[in-house]
């Protein structure tokens, strides 16, 4: 006798991507499309690893999608097994979510973790059995995965059946930004067999053990080119098989359009019409383009009329949505590159203030680094000081300033300030 399930995560349903209609419809397409392939597929289970609302609050038109596809499969007899991602979470300490509403209907089976004196519990909220196969739902634990996975292996017992983990979660992937080590997930081997993720929106998978399918659909442009889809998984007495299909997303066109060539604003829509029209597929109805315009211009680049160039290309093909990234620059003009580990605030304003400086502070030597520093470390201070309400502390700031640094015209401010 075989086991056979669904994978899929991160449906998003109910997203009104850019405030379109046609964006909340696809969301629940991609939703009624992997229903039809369990139902196809004559899977016994389907596996949602977490962020299928969009949001915690939903409409009730997303309810009615939701119910509706969720009451077909259950008199199909195919059983949904969901955990909670970050965006449909219910508030920590509260069951109470959309998610737990569906499991109360018994239309699903979520399942969520209990926390007792901050140990994970491993009780029928998030292990459930079923004949040949079990499911342990963690959900999202953001920066306490490491933890409670540490815990589930500790709690855990070996087991005959076919066991599988869902988590929403990004192993080996933007580490920077909260993602997981694959270590973390060590001991785990011996008593899970198939790792069930979602979270992050394109497929991967590591060592044929862990496995995130990619959102059905792209919840941001930037996703274009990513693998989509759901697990279609067979579980027999020789092991499992595991397939990849592919769901359809609308298309993308992803433009990067250079301008260097150009010398005024008003050829940017041309150029833009000329690099869509090299690439156009008709069979791309109704298609969302992203844009990104780069290049070094003689113009400044912020003449560029978003607006315009939206209209223009919306007039000459059938688009529903456009999106412009202007990363044009002016020649000549410095780039502040930030690199990930400056994403500080305090550090992205020292970036700003040093290139502030530089700019508009020619008349000074602006070559001389010890210039900058303190004239950067002189504008944080001014606002901290500011913040506090310290008048004095400004004051008395900006004259041991000036005496140091000041020069012509900054000495006249100072003038100002004593006779005040
Ligand atoms: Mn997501």
């Amino acid at each position: 006798m075989s086991i056979s399930f669904l994978h899929c995560s991160d449906l998003h349903l109910g997203f009104s991507q850019f405030g379109l209609e046609e964006r909340f419809l696809d969301f629940g397409r991609a939703f009624q499309d992997l229903a039809r392939v369990a139902q196809e597929k004559q899977v016994h289970y389907l596996l949602i690893a977490g962020d299928f609302f969009n949001k915690r609050t939903i409409n009730s038109r997303t309810l009615s999608q939701a119910v509706q596809v969720f009451a077909e499969l259950k008199k199909t007899g195919i059983k949904v097994i969901a955990i909670e991602g970050n965006h449909d979470k219910a508030p920590y300490g509260e069951g109470d979510s959309w998610m737990h509403f569906l499991h109360e209907q018994g239309l699903i089976y979520l399942l969520q973790p209990e926390f007792t004196e901050g140990k994970l519990v491993l009780n029928e909220q998030c292990l459930l059995e079923f004949p040949g196969i079990r499911f342990v739902g963690l959900g999202y634990l953001g920066s306490m995965t490491a933890k409670r996975l540490q815990e589930l292996q500790e709690l855990l017992a070996p087991s005959e059946k076919f066991t599988v983990l869902l988590l929403h979660a990004a192993i080996d992937q933007l580490l920077h930004l909260g993602g997981v080590e694959r270590e973390a997930l060590v001991g785990l081997e011996e008593l899970v067999d198939y790792v069930a993720l979602g979270h992050i929106h394109g497929r991967y998978e590591l060592e044929d053990w862990i496995y995130n399918p990619g959102a059905p659909e792209s919840w941001d442009l930037g996703e274009v080119g990513k693998e989509k889809g759901y697990y279609h998984v067979v579980i027999t007495p020789d092991g499992k098989t595991v397939e990849h299909l592919p769901s359809s997303p609308r298309p993308i066109y992803n433009l990067q359009v250079d301008l260097s060539s150009l010398t005024s604003p008003l050829e940017v829509a041309d150029l833009c019409l000329g690099n869509l029209e090299s690439q156009w597929n008709p069979a791309k109805q109704g298609a969302m383009v992203r844009l990104e315009l780069i290049g070094e211009v003689p113009f400044n680049p912020l003449s560029i009329i978003q607006t315009e160039l939206v209209e223009a290309l919306q007039n000459s093909f059938p688009l529903i949505h456009v999106e412009v990234f202007n990363r044009a620059t002016l020649e000549g003009e410095r780039v502040i590159e930030l690199t990930s580990s400056q994403f500080n605030r305090q550090q992205i304003e020292s970036v700003v203030l040093e290139d502030l400086m530089r700019r508009n502070f020619a008349a000074y030597d602006v070559e001389d680094p010890e210039f900058v520093e303190a004239g950067v470390e002189v504008a944080q201070a001014l606002k901290e000081l500011s913040v506090a309400g310290d008048q004095e502390g400004m004051l008395s700031l900006i004259k041991t300033w000036t005496k140091k640094w000041g020069r012509g015209e900054v000495g006249h401010a100072n003038s100002s300030i004593e006779t005040d």
